[in-house]
This record gives C-alpha cells, structure tokens and sequence, in this order.
C-alpha cells in the first residue's frame, strides 16, 4: 500500500489495500463516509459481483480486483458515462503498461482486439451522491482458473510478466485525470473528449447487435452511437431507434 500511495503522489484521497474481502464494491458502497477519489484494492474476493448479481471470480495473485469511490459535481443524469470512462481508460493503460490492445464492449466489458475474449469487467453502483466504480482485470491467471472460455487473461494474450502494481497505478493516474476532465465540463462527453475516446475504443458501435432487456424484449439492430447520458442508440430493422441504458441489458451480442 506504501508503495501504490508513493506512486500516486496524494491524488488519491484514500488508498487501502487487503488481504481479503467479499466485494470491494460491497466495502464500499457500505462505507458512507468515503471521501472521494477513495480507493480499495483486495488481493482475493471470496463474493466477487457482476452485473445482475451474477458471480466475479479472481484467484488470488492473478489479477487486479479493486474499486474506486468517486463523488461527481457532474449531474446524475451524465452518471451513465462512468463505466464507459472507466473502458476508456482501462484500454489506454493496459495498452501502455502491458502492450496488448483491447477494445472496450458497451457498457462494461473489456475485451481482448485478437480474439475478443473478456479480459476485464466494470461494475457501477450508485449510492447517494458516490459512485462506486469496481474493476476486475485477469492479468496473470492461466486457462484453467478462468471462469469461462469466453474469458482471457493478459498472460494468455502474450502480455509476459506484468507487474500489477505498476498497471494499477497507470489506471488510477488515468482515471483520475479523465474524471476531473469529464466532472470539470459538468459530464458533458463530447466537450472532454471523453465521447470520441470512447467511439474509437468501442468495438460494439457499427455492429449488427441483438439486445435481450431485463424485461424480455429482445432488440435488433446496428448498435449507432452513444447519447449523453452513456446509452447506446440502436437503429432498428424497421428504421426506428431504441435508446438502451445499461442497466436495462441483461445481454448484449453480436449478430
Ligand atoms: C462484470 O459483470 O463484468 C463486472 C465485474 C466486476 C468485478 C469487480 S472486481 C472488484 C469489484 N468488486 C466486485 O464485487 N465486483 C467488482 P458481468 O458483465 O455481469 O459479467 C459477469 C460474468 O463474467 C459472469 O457471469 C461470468 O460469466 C464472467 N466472469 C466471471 N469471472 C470472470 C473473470 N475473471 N474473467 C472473465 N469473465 C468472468
């Protein structure tokens, strides 16, 4: 943890790290007193969280799994935008600090450029005026620790030896500095640049994409762009649009 502070040189107001916990996101959002730009970094979560309460797995040592409170001055209906600067800024350092390209999947996905496997996931959680950002990144872990085989590691991307402590702090440099830009306009996207950053990164925009809702309907069409709120607009077969806020998706794939 000293040596994460040093390197970070006070931009972060709090920065803690464990052995253990269940969530990071659960420590957090339970701790309503954070201060902003707060930070806890876990080295084994025994109750890692998805979206939709569906399971986040990490072997010990093998990734980086942390969350990061942030307050913004920008208003809530801008919020939306949060996972997908996080994507942003996930690809920019893990391209920096491990050399392997990624692109970004709408809304949370980090997702390998050779294969399109999921190397990272980002979940958002709203409590109050915080939001709790937490990311899961799979750095070292082999083929049989991964969930899934739709999932991958930057060691299995031909990273080499990463050295974790390094990529967290060029993320948390990064995602601080995009944060202060992006709540300094007042969560305007496109006059940071935060929405042509995201346009370049996102491999899900021009797409031909099927959309299940958590309410059953299911959404076809060539995913257009991204609104000022973080949702992704879909023009449908019949030429009509459907605006699709993230936390309406229960799935999102490729057609
Ligand atoms: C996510 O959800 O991708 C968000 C994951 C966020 C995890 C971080 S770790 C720090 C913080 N504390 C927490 O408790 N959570 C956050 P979702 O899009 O719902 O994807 C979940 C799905 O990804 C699971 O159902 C699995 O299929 C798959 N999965 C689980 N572990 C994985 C891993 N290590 N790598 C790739 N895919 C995984």
């Amino acid at each position: 943890a000293d040596e994460l502070r040093a390197a970070l040189g006070g931009r972060w107001a709090r920065v803690q790290v464990v052995e253990q916990t269940g969530s990071t996101n659960a420590d957090l959002l339970a701790d309503t007193g954070a201060p902003d730009r707060s930070v806890l970094v876990a080295e084994a979560q025994q109750a890692g969280r998805g979206r939709l309460d569906r399971g986040w797995t990490s072997p010990p040592g093998a990734g980086l799994t942390f969350s990061v409170l942030v307050r913004p001055a920008a208003p809530i209906a801008t919020w939306g935008w949060l996972p997908l600067l996080t994507g942003v800024t996930l690809r920019e350092a893990v391209s920096e600090a491990a050399g392997v390209e990624v692109s970004v999947k709408w809304p949370n996905d980090l997702l390998a450029a050779a294969d399109g496997r999921k190397l990272a996931g980002i979940l958002a959680q709203t409590s109050g005026e915080a939001v709790v950002i937490g990311i899961g990144l799979n750095v070292s872990t082999s083929d049989e620790e991964l969930p899934v085989e739709t999932a991958t590691s930057l060691a299995l991307c031909g990273a080499g030896e990463v050295d974790r402590t390094r990529l967290l702090v060029a993320i948390l440099n990064r995602l601080d500095a995009r944060l202060a830009q992006w709540d300094d306009v007042g969560g305007d996207a496109e006059a940071c640049g935060l929405a042509a950053a995201y346009r370049e990164a996102c491999s899900t925009l021009r797409l031909r994409v099927a959309v299940t809702a958590l309410d059953g309907r299911r959404i076809e069409g060539v995913a257009r762009d991204v609104d000022s709120a973080g949702r992704l607009l879909v023009t449908t077969l019949d030429g009509g649009e459907s605006v699709i806020g993230a936390g309406d998706v229960e799935h999102l794939r490729p057609i």
